[in-house]
């Protein structure tokens, strides 16, 4: 039977901890949250972290720091983010590579970003591809928009496949400046993936999330879940850990005879590095 990858994102780069105390934003609140979510089903995690003040940082030793400790805690896959905070300057998101994650998410664009600006100009998401190639990391590429399809073909023609040749990518929808997180678009982006795209998963932002799951589901994609992306698990009802809609993925995912992949199964489906 097919299954289902689930990447939780549990923290992101946008949310206060003083608005939302659930967010974990210290090391042991990422690694409490890594283990009950991979009990309830992920298979990969994309990292943000913060710093002493809960802002969102960047910083080297934090990040290496991170892995290693979900490394040692869990059995899920790591996925550094380095998109980081709409402010973080380019040099510092290429060396998110040197903590050596297994994964990296790659953004192929510049989108608006709500009120702010998420800059990914072609040399910069050049430049961090040929990097993970030489580092041997897994990339996942993130696509905001449907331009960020065609860039995504571009890449690959000029700069040929990832290291591992597995194409993974994840639709992030429902960002204020991206595609809309509606099945319509979905389907859109999809049709129009590169042949080499070998998986993709869809991630929808705050209400979007559900329908995205859903959409994902039926077309036979993946998911991305968690706080980064989601703070409500319906009107009222404030998410009180990732676990929630971690467990909530999983549930779908099963209903849709579909049952969540092992980190295991997902370390061989993505072809990520094994002796790092
Ligand atoms: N925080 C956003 C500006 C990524 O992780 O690569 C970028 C983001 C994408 O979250
Ligand atoms: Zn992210």
């Amino acid at each position: 039977m097919a299954s289902t990858l689930i990447t939780v994102a549990p923290t992101g780069a946008e949310t206060a901890k003083a608005d939302c105390p659930a967010l974990p934003t210290t090391l042991d609140e990422l690694v409490e949250t890594a283990k009950r979510c991979e009990a309830a089903g992920a298979a990969m995690i994309h990292l943000h972290i913060r710093d002493g003040e809960h802002r969102p940082t960047l910083e080297l030793s934090r990040l290496t720091d991170a892995v290693a400790a979900i490394r040692a805690n869990t059995g899920l896959i790591v996925q550094l983010s380095t998109g980081g905070a709409v402010t973080d300057p380019y040099d510092h998101r290429l060396r998110v590579l040197d903590a050596g994650p297994d994964s990296c998410s790659l953004t192929m664009g510049t989108v608006n970003f709500g009120d702010d600006v998420f800059m990914n100009p072609w040399p910069f998401v050049a430049e961090l591809y040929q990097l993970s190639q030489e580092r041997e990391v897994v990339p996942e590429f993130e696509l905001f928009d449907l331009g960020h399809v065609a860039a995504l073909h571009r890449l690959l023609d000029k700069f040929g496949l990832p290291y591992g040749g597995r194409v993974h990518c994840d639709l992030v929808m429902g960002v204020p400046g991206g595609m809309p997180g509606t099945t319509d678009a979905l389907v859109a982006a999809v049709n129009a993936l590169p042949a080499a795209v070998t998986s993709w998963s869809a991630t929808g932002i705050g209400r979007t999330s559900l329908n995205v799951a859903l959409a994902a589901l039926s077309k036979g994609g993946h998911l991305r879940v968690g706080m980064e992306d989601t703070l409500t698990l319906a009107k009222g009802r404030p998410v009180t850990h990732n676990a929630e809609l971690v467990e909530r993925a999983a549930a779908l995912a099963t209903m849709a005879q579909r049952p969540p992949m092992s980190p295991d199964e997902a370390r061989d489906f993505l072809n990520v590095k094994r002796d790092r």
